[in-house]
């Protein structure tokens, strides 16, 4: 059932910016009820041998979150505090990062000869990440059609020529992907800042700004107030929006231990995600043989942006459960003492009726009354949330609704209860610490003043989106990325890639090849740098970094594996460089200091950011350090003072037209973001493909199709028609018009304007489809709409 289609134009030659339209052989199982155990276990072995890396990989997984070794490059789950597993902290979906990683598989300067970007944008992107990792630094001129090496040091002053070549530093946007380092980071910065501009998009624009709009107003933190520890002593532990099986699997030991000890655990999700219903601990031999332990004692299967509407419903029942015992289920002392606020908040709330808010929800009202019952009585609760509301167009005033739930039950600022955003990439949090940020406060300015005597900008600079609009309008010139594939982790795909097209010079610092290096500028260089499992050897000294985890834990890493090239530059060394290259006599800062010593960065880190205090010495202690978290322990700000603040926010008013459909594009288990390890996904059954829509079976008969059929999907916002042709319907329990599809093969139907209220993210999962029979036709048909409305 193959039909391969590739969106190109022949005549311009120009590189595809989507993956070929291709079908493979899907199979369906059905969705799993359980998580982990024996399956888990051998697909993470499998990998490392499909990569050829079992005797690396096998080496290296033993080092993975150990106290003397690195940190997992997956996802930023802390690693336990005290006691961690000699053999295995570690889960699947880390072994794959690892495997990816590990490869000994090379792209070199002959690959680049054979293959042009052309022929490479042809294939899909498990295909082009399988080629191994990037070895020497490659430049592709303009008009060039395939890479061609270049010297590190004729790169940089390539670099540094268009630079400086610029009217404005604001011409040029410095993205960051959240695996950099603190050093790397805080070097970065420094760079661009002293460069002239605040123009840093960066992956948590895509990610976790929403959480930071939600907290900074209302706790006077950015980051979630709990520790590991938190959830072992706990009574309810509420996930909501995010699916901890695949993204973050060293959760659900967590989750594990505190239901052992009691707590009750509440899944908020429009599917069954398997991690949320049963786990097997694989690092149990109990869990690898066995059944697997209930997770989740209640699940609310809500609809795609129901979330607000069973936040305050829940509410309500506490305040009406209130009435008739007084005293018992609110927290009054707490409310009286702590915070602002509450008095607009109880009478907004009162104006709803009960059932019109269960009618917004998709859940049964029984189902949403054992939720409030089970929070009733306790006073210890954890909230957990993941892109399911971040990526809403009211994920702000979602989020903090559930901070106005916790405040309500005085769970918050105390052991055992708290806010838990829980973060994507393995040192994202560590990144904004760093002052990756495109809006930084004039205080952490001043202070990089203070300390280093030069003027940083202070202007606010481009996010995501307004970078890519900034593209188009001619406002952006030059694009750098450390690490990550803009492109294809960016929304409207065609777009953003006309957009990049725009550009005089793209810039990649990257480990393996990906789409972004496929579409880029007039002119176009790949910079290959070291992984985290990598061993960084600086004037012969074995160097380590540091990364800050979900949980605000600074933490030391160290590689330990023979770089596949000697040709491979630190990130920080990169940056070094490339700074003196561009501003030569301008700099008032001693690079090669930093190049020669991540020491020094992290003694200058030490000046310019609060908490991080004797840095070199806290971080090579045992389980590193925690920075402070004033919210963590009671102390909240907002406009009401030292107290937290209840928000008042309304029900979402938009509805869907007659044939209309809301979808949320979310991960596959066989995937790190743009990364596509295999073609499985495994705890939803559905077996090599990712070309598939979820429906919900009602919808499909409605509409006279059946599972299996192939279809095209359709979005109309701002006028313009987006396609993602040749989708196969896969019925799977959903609730009613929502779909869920993968990215990022449907970004190229999010529109660059669909983002969320005041954090700017585009609002991934809440996108308005339509869905028709596949037509072979479609193809002329995107190749016209593309024109027409010129995009
Ligand atoms: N293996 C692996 N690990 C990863 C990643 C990866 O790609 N692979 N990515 C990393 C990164 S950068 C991040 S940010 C995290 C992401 O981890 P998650 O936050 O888990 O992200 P998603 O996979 O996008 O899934 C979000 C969940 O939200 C649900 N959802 C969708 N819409 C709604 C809604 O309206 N309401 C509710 N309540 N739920 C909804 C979906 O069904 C899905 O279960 O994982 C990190 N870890
Ligand atoms: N539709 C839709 N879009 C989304 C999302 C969604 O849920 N739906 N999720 C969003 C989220 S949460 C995020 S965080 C973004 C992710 O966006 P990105 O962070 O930009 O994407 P990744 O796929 O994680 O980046 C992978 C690339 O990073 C490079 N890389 C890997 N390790 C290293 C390293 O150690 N150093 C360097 N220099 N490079 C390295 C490799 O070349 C690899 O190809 O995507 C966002 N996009
Ligand atoms: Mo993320």
């Amino acid at each position: 059932m193959s039909e391969d289609h590739h969106l190109e134009n022949e005549e311009e030659k120009l590189p595809s910016a989507i993956p070929p339209y291709q079908l493979l052989d899907l199979t369906t199982t059905g969705p799993k009820s359980w998580a982990a155990g024996i399956p888990a276990v051998a697909a993470s072995l499998s990998d490392l041998i499909v990569n050829k890396t079992v005797l690396r990989g096998g080496k290296a997984l033993f080092k993975m979150n150990q106290f003397n070794g690195f940190d997992c490059p997956s996802c930023g789950w802390p690693d336990p505090d005290d006691d961690r597993s000699p053999i295995a902290e570690y889960c699947e979906n880390g072994a794959k990062a690892l495997a990816e990683e590990a490869t000994t598989k090379k792209v070199t300067a002959d690959f680049f000869a054979k293959n042009s970007i052309y022929d490479l944008a042809k294939l899909n992107d498990y295909e082009i990440g399988h080629f191994g990792r990037l070895t020497e630094p490659m430049y592709l001129p303009k008009g060039g059609t395939h890479y061609q090496p270049i010297g590190w040091d004729e790169a940089f002053q390539k670099i540094a020529g268009h630079l400086n070549a610029l009217e404005s530093p604001d011409e040029a946007a410095f993205y960051t992907s959240g695996r950099l380092s603190n050093e790397a980071s805080f070097v970065y910065q420094l760079f661009v800042r002293e460069f002239g501009t605040n123009n840093f998009p960066d992956c948590s624009n895509m990610c976790h700004e929403t959480s930071g709009f939600a907290m900074w107003p209302t706790l006077g933190v950015g980051k979630g107030t709990v520790k590991l520890h938190d959830f072992y002593d706990t009574d309810v532990i509420v996930i909501v929006g995010q699916n901890p099986g695949t993204n973050s699997p060293r959760m659900m030991s967590a989750l594990e231990k505190g239901r052992k000890n009691g707590a009750k655990v509440i899944a908020i999700n429009p599917l069954p995600e398997a991690g949320l219903m049963h786990f097997r601990n694989p690092q149990e031999i109990s869990g690898v043989l066995g059944n697997g332990g209930q997770l989740a004692d209640l699940y609310l299967p809500v609809k795609i942006n129901g979330d607000m509407a069973l936040i305050k419903a829940i509410e309500w029942l506490l305040l009406d459960f209130e009435k008739k015992s007084p005293g018992k289920i609110i927290d009054h002392a707490f409310i009286q003492n702590k915070t602002g606020g509450y008095q607009a908040f109880a009478e907004h709330l009162a104006g709803y009726d009960f059932d019109e808010l269960v009618a917004h929800t998709g859940v049964a009202g029984d189902a949403i009354y054992q939720a409030a019952e089970m929070m009733a009585a306790k006073k210890r609760i954890i909230i957990c949330w993941g892109m399911g509301l971040t990526q809403q167009p009211n994920g702000v005033d979602i989020l903090r609704e559930i901070i106005n739930l916790l405040l309500l039950k005085g769970s918050i600022g105390k052991p055992g209860t708290g806010v838990c955003p829980v973060r994507g990439h393995s040192n994202v949090q560590g990144n904004r610490t760093m002052l990756i940020n495109n809006n930084p406060t004039q205080a952490q300015l001043d202070k990089l003043q203070e300390v280093f005597g030069f003027d940083p900008p202070r202007r606010e600079g481009y996010d995501v989106v307004n970078s890519i609009k900034a593209m188009h309008e001619g406002k952006l010139k030059v694009f750098f990325s450390m690490g990550g594939n803009f492109l294809s982790a960016t929304p409207d795909t065609i777009y953003t890639a006309r957009g990049i097209r725009k550009l005089r010079l793209t810039v990649s610092i990257s480990t393996k090849l990906n789409r972004s290096h496929l579409v880029h500028g007039e002119e176009a260089i790949i910079l290959p740098t070291l992984a985290r499992s990598d061993r960084d050897v600086v004037n012969g000294a074995l160097q380590h970094i540091s990364t800050e985890n979900a949980m605000g834990v600074v933490e030391w890493s160290r590689g330990m594996l023979t770089p596949v090239s000697d040709q491979l530059m630190n990130e920080t060394r990169i940056v070094c460089n490339l700074a003196k290259a561009t501003l030569a006599g301008r700099s008032v800062i001693d690079w090669n200091r930093y190049a020669d010593s991540y020491d020094a960065v992290r003694d200058d880190i030490e000046k310019c950011i609060a908490g991080f205090e004797d840095y070199n010495v806290r971080v090579v202690q045992k389980g590193g350090f925690y920075l402070p978290n004033p919210a963590r322990d009671g102390h909240f700000k907002s406009e009401y003072g030292d107290k937290a603040a209840f928000t008042v926010a309304t029900l979402p008013g938009d509805t869907l037209a007659a044939h209309e459909y809301l979808m949320a594009t979310t991960r596959t288990h066989d995937q790190f973001n743009t990364t596509i390890y295999g073609l499985d996904d495994r705890y939803r059954g559905i077996h090599n493909e990712r070309r598939v829509i979820f429906m919900n079976e009602n919808d499909i008969k409605k509409a006279g199709w059946k599972a299996g059929d192939k279809v095209d999907l359709f979005n109309y916002d701002d006028g313009v028609e987006r396609i993602a042709p040749l989708f196969i319907i896969v019925s799977y329990p959903i609730p009613e018009r929502n779909t869920v599809t993968y990215f990022p093969e449907t970004n190229v139907l999010v529109s660059i304007n669909n983002v969320v209220k005041e954090s700017n993210m585009p609002a991934s999962k809440h996108v308005k489809i339509r869905i028709r029979p596949h037509d072979p036709r479609i193809y002329e048909r995107i190749e016209t709409a593309r024109l027409r409305t010129n995009i």
